[in-house]
């Protein structure tokens, strides 16, 4: 028989029965129990991910995605309690789901998550702790209530923690079932099993799911926070990448500043050799200089030197040459003056004469 209906408006539809939800975490044999007790076949998970993804609904059992799925996070639990608060007339009966033996601290920790912030408490009264694969072969006298093995079973699992806590809170309503894919026996009693109780147990009020408003607008702000860390982690790895790129920019920059540097370093060194070079030279040039000016001034001495003898010799020469001169005007001089002598003598003697002669005429 094809599903008569998958939501919530339909489900209330069926309302003079009692609508039982399955719930758990993922893998525990929810779609399993919902499949055997609907005669639909859903699709079962392979105990490594989920398979349900929305709730389904057919007669009056509601199966539902796993909780702790992290394929669907808060958004499958979401679509979890949206589903419940849209179901107007409430849940009788909600069955938690555990595999028998398989139960730890995160399963604990799960459960009381789910009726804390999600089912509230008030729904512990309307639940019933299912046990899937229970695999010992005392499957149909296990879940009958006065046995002797059921009894004992219960009081070992009342020494763990957490079965302990669970049963609890549920006042010891637990079956156990195996919903084996190959034995369609453990099937069939499991299927009773489960009939037996729903027709039993007798919960004093609907579970009003109403209550779950709260769960929701605190699912809704949980999921719009998860929308907004995938946000802030897809900026993340945005700036993962530039600041990626940004790093290797930055190295390539600073290992061109090193190039930088230790160009300007040997070009600074280049430079104060060139300079010290260059001082040396000039510093040679000057001693140079200032030899060859010694030299210039040495040998300007020397020429003065040199020019002044010659003017003392020229001065002695010219001396000597107006001595010489004078001392060979000498004898001319003797010679005018001996003239001039003569001349005198001659004169005198000339007067002398004339006299004479006159005087001689005279007489
Ligand atoms: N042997 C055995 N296998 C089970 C039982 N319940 C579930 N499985 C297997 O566990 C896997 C997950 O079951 P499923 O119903 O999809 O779990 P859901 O995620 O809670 O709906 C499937 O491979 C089932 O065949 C059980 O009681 N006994
Ligand atoms: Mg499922």
């Amino acid at each position: 028989m094809p599903p008569c209906f998958d939501n919530a408006d339909a489900v209330t539809f069926r309302k003079r029965e009692k609508l039982v939800a399955l719930l758990g975490r993922t893998d525990t044999g929810k779609t399993s129990a919902f499949n055997i007790m609907t005669g639909l076949s859903q699709r079962i998970g392979n105990r490594i991910s989920s398979t349900t993804q929305q709730c389904f609904s057919h007669s009056n059992f509601i199966d539902t995605p796993g909780f702790g799925d992290t394929r669907g996070g808060e958004s499958s639990h979401l679509s979890l309690v949206d589903f419940f608060i849209s179901l107007s007339s409430g849940i009788d009966i909600l069955l938690y789901f555990v595999r028998f033996g398989a139960m730890n601290s995160t399963d604990l920790d799960l459960f009381v998550d789910i009726y804390k912030r999600i089912l509230s408490i008030e729904a512990y009264s309307n639940s019933c702790l299912v046990v899937t694969d229970y695999s010992l072969p005392n499957l149909e006298q296990i879940n009958i209530d006065d046995n002797e093995e059921r009894k004992h079973l219960l009081k070992q699992l009342h020494e763990n923690d957490k079965y302990s806590y669970v049963l609890n809170k549920f006042d010891n309503r637990v079956i156990f079932i195996d919903i084996s894919p190959f034995d369609y026996r453990r099937r069939e009693i499991s299927k009773g099993v489960i009939e037996k109780f729903l027709a039993s147990f007798q919960p004093t009020k609907r579970f009003n799911c109403q209550n779950l408003q709260d769960a929701y607008r605190l699912l809704r702000r949980t999921q719009e926070m998860e929308t907004r860390c995938l946000d802030f982690k897809t900026e993340i790895d945005q700036l993962k990448t530039q600041n990626q790129h940004l790093t290797h920019l930055y190295e390539q920059q600073i290992r061109h500043c090193r190039d930088l540097e230790e160009s300007y370093q040997r070009s600074t060194k280049q430079l104060e050799q060139v300079h010290e070079q260059t001082l040396l030279t000039i510093e040679n040039n000057h001693m140079i200089t200032i030899e060859e000016m010694k030299r210039q001034e040495y040998r300007i001495r020397n020429e003065v030197k040199q020019v002044r003898n010659q003017l003392e010799e020229i001065e002695r020469d010219m001396e000597r040459s107006l001595t010489f001169n004078v001392a060979s005007y000498i004898p001319l001089i003797n010679i005018i003056t001996n003239i001039i002598e003569l001349n005198t003598k001659r004169r005198i003697t000339q007067r002398i004469r004339k006299t004479l002669h006159t005087k001689k005429k005279g007489s």
